[in-house]
């Protein structure tokens, strides 16, 4: 079968957003309400544990204060935290405050030249992915994607599968004939219990290690795609054989090897969903 789709992942994948753009975009929401919060980025790295960001703030708020999180209105509190923190990270995004990825540009450039569908599964929402293809890649760029899926479009944010079931399905493509880019354990668990094979490019606040994954759950585990400035290292993950050290910049026909060996260590059966915890 051949690779017909790309699914992009998009804070830590398309662009270091957590650090560069969420972060700052929290803090600078409390200090706009009058919160004494302000998030380190190691209290941020932890905090993702939670996907989602209304999620992770009200289990922030019921952690450092749980009588006001047990009052009556935090929903609509947390709301208009949550839009302000959104109002910011746009913001931030649009005045250039967020560069895409090494290689991110290059690759989905070979793709799209190569007449191959490309989509977006992601937690965040809608308004921010607009905003950062909008900032990073020009007027237009949304119209590249077939289909994006934004975490609140979806019953469960990852690390279920609902955005990359509701991806494929608007793609109308059996998760076979795709492959999942992502940098986080919550987004390699999600792509995995999709059935999609996953290209890990790690990212800035990806986990130190992923708990162990079934051989046919990732294609290559990479510390990104490689860019002008650095090639990408780490590893091959050939379903049923030994990991093999990889180091250069993804290109299309690397995609098209790695997708083709998956399928043909599994005879195109789907790899097995999600087994361990992310
Ligand atoms: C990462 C997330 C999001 C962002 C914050 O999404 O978990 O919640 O951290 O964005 P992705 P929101 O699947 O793209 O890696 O505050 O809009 O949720
Ligand atoms: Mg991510």
């Amino acid at each position: 079968m051949s690779l017909r789709a790309l699914i992009w992942d998009v804070d830590g994948t398309l662009a270091e957003t957590e650090r560069d753009g969420h972060l700052p975009a929290f803090n600078a929401a409390f200090a706009e309400a009058g919160l004494p919060w302000r998030w380190s980025a190691e209290q941020y790295r932890q905090l993702l544990a939670v996907p989602g960001g209304k999620e992770r703030l009200l289990a922030w708020w019921q952690q450092v204060d749980p009588a006001a999180a047990a009052q009556p209105g935090l929903a609509e509190r947390l709301r208009a935290l949550h839009a302000a923190k959104t109002r910011h990270y746009t913001r931030r995004v649009a005045s250039g405050g967020v560069a895409l990825r090494p290689g991110v540009a290059r690759l989905l450039g070979q793709a799209r030249a190569q007449g191959v569908a490309l989509a977006i599964a992601t937690t965040t929402t809608r308004d921010n992915v607009s905003a950062l293809l909008q900032a990073t890649l020009g007027e237009g760029a949304e119209a590249w994607f077939a289909v994006i899926v934004a975490g609140d479009e979806v019953p469960r944010k990852k690390p279920a599968p609902d955005v990359y079931l509701a991806a494929l399905q608007q793609l109308g493509l059996p998760a076979g004939a795709a492959l999942a880019i992502e940098d986080s354990a919550p987004g390699v668990a999600a792509a995995r219990a999709a059935g999609l094979p996953v290209l890990l490019t790690r990212s800035d606040y990806g986990p130190p290690d992923l708990a162990p994954l079934p051989p046919a759950a990732l294609l290559a585990d990479l510390d990104g795609l490689g860019g002008v400035a650095a090639p990408a290292r780490g590893r091959l993950l050939p379903a049923g054989a030994a990991a093999q050290p990889w180091q250069g910049r993804v290109q299309w026909p690397d995609l098209q090897a790695w997708h083709a060996a998956w399928h043909a260590a599994w005879q195109g059966a789907p790899a097995p969903a999600a087994t361990g915890s992310a």
